[in-house]
């Protein structure tokens, strides 16, 4: 095969492994606890996504963002396909919103938010609760952008990525010699 025809086939190569999301699938959220826009009597103890393959627990992230701010007591935990995470004894009843970050097990981060409203409190407080709509971004505050600086497998992915292409482009150049 001449090198005009290997040159567009390693270019191919180069890319499919600098983009691996292209090529893998991140895990799909299968559901949430409470589900999307649900409203609910007592406000949980704790909100819960299951995913349909098992997330990695180290570098979850999960923000419960309510009336009186973020009411996350703990670390989230996996169990399962389950990413739980409890909340704290204080929380006031209303609307809450759960922005969730986690490593796919393909190593890729997932994140994704849904809403719901509780009509008593934790704290015993209550609250008219209704369906909830879809939350505007500027709502919450960014956790995916300051999380993301712990997904080492990422950068690692990237990285190695990097060093792929750069060897191919190297492999074209002097093969062109
Ligand atoms: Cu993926």
């Amino acid at each position: 095969m001449g090198m005009r025809r290997l040159l567009p086939l390693l270019l191919a190569v180069g890319l499919v492994v600098a983009f691996p999301a292209l090529a893998a699938a991140h895990d799909a959220v299968e559901k949430t606890s409470p589900d999307d826009g649900a409203a609910v009597g007592l406000l949980p103890a704790a909100v819960a996504i299951t995913f349909t393959e098992p997330p990695t627990a180290r570098g979850a992230q999960v923000r419960v963002i309510g009336p009186g701010g973020d009411v996350v007591t703990g670390a989230p935990t996996v169990e399962g396909r389950t990413l739980s995470q409890p909340l704290g004894g204080r929380a006031p009843a209303g609307r809450y919103t759960v922005a969730y970050l986690v490593t796919s097990s393909d190593g890729h981060p997932v994140s994704g938010r849904f809403t719901f409203s509780a009509a008593v409190g934790l704290d015993g407080s209550t609250a008219s609760v209704h369906a909830t709509v879809p939350v505007p971004q500027q709502e919450l505050p960014d956790v995916t952008a300051a999380a993301k600086s712990q997904f080492v497998p990422i950068i690692l992915t990237v990285a190695s990525a990097l060093v792929l292409v750069a060897l191919t482009v190297v492999l074209v150049l002097r093969s062109r010699r």
